[in-house]
């Protein structure tokens, strides 16, 4: 067939209308959209691996992931987990099903630990992971609890309370947040699984993303699921940018979020294989060099503003 269409632009110099055609419906670009170096693992990784903010008040990076339930928040912190310590691990618990209620119930912090035994430390970057924003009031987390952990004002092992927002009288508030407990980095996540978001959740994310804003707080989105969505992107992971789907899938969700496509990032997180995958890896790595890079600015203009 390829040749075949060779000839006929030989021939009469333009493509000919059948080709035209089944290229239309090709659900892949010929180039890709966005330009991924797909050999760049290890050099990607020693950057996130190296990463140590400047400032000496702050001993963490930290970056809070919030979203619809179910988007893979959860088995996010477990993939960058693992493409830190080279080897499957969970720290973060995943819900092994999807349902329309948050499997996350707790305000809590992932660290990944950096070598073993006595020589043990932690990378200097480190997760929240929010419970689900679910349809519907009084159901999910509440927008004005990611605002004040925003600021730092939840405590670890806050349980959260779908009745109502946590009150300053609340044992799980933290009164006086220190530089490191406030976020540095919000990023939203969505599954590239879900078809359309509820109109809800989406004032929800959008309502925190104003108070981001106001805050100053760097964001950016990651979409999940990716392999679960388009056959070709399950196949083979490196087409992901050729998607035509996908690149859809993406520009809607950043007109209905208004988060830039720049900062916006496709990827699949381990959920099914047991064995790591440098394909899997180097977009993973993708999205997490931006959290590092917009995380750092952030706590570099706020030691300028002081
Ligand atoms: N195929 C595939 N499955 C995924 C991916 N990310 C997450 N999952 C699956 O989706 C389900 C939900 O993932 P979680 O990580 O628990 O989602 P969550 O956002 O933390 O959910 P809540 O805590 O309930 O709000 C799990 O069964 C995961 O294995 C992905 O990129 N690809
Ligand atoms: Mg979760």
């Amino acid at each position: 067939m390829a040749q075949q269409s060779d000839f006929f632009k030989r021939l009469f110099g333009f493509e000919s209308p059948e080709h035209t055609a089944q290229k239309a419906e090709s659900p892949t670009l010929d180039e890709p959209w966005r330009e991924l170096d797909w050999g760049e693992k290890q050099k990607n990784l020693k950057y996130v691996q190296e990463y140590k903010p400047e400032q000496d008040d702050i001993r963490y990076l930290r970056v809070l992931l919030y979203g619809p339930v179910g988007a893979g928040k959860s088995s996010f912190i477990n993939s960058v987990s693992s493409v830190l310590r080279g080897r499957m691990t969970i720290p973060a618990l995943a819900s092994a099903t999807t349902s329309d209620k948050s499997f996350t119930k707790k305000y809590e912090t992932h660290k990944f630990n950096k070598g073993r035994g006595r020589a043990k430390t932690f990378y200097p970057l480190v997760f929240n992971d929010f419970m689900g924003l679910e349809d519907g009031t009084n159901r999910g987390v509440h927008a004005d609890d990611i605002k004040l952990a925003l600021e730092g004002h939840l405590k670890e092992g806050y349980e959260f309370n779908q009745v109502a927002p946590i009150s300053q009288d609340d044992p799980g508030y933290n009164p006086t947040p220190s530089a490191d407990d406030r976020v540095h980095v919000l990023v939203c996540v969505m599954s590239a699984n879900t078809p359309q978001m509820n109109s809800s959740v989406l004032e929800k994310m959008k309502s925190v993303r104003e108070t981001a804003s106001d805050l100053g707080i760097p964001q950016m989105a990651m979409m999940t699921c990716i392999d679960e969505a388009y056959c070709e992107i399950d196949k083979d992971l490196r087409t992901v940018y050729k998607s035509k789907y996908l690149r859809k899938k993406m520009k809607d969700f950043s007109s209905a979020v208004g988060i830039p496509m720049n900062c916006i990032f496709p990827v699949k997180n381990y959920s099914e294989e047991i064995d790591m995958n440098d394909d899997v890896d180097t977009l993973i790595l993708s999205a997490l060099m931006k959290m590092v890079d917009f995380g750092d600015d952030f706590i570099e203009k706020t030691k300028s503003d002081m």
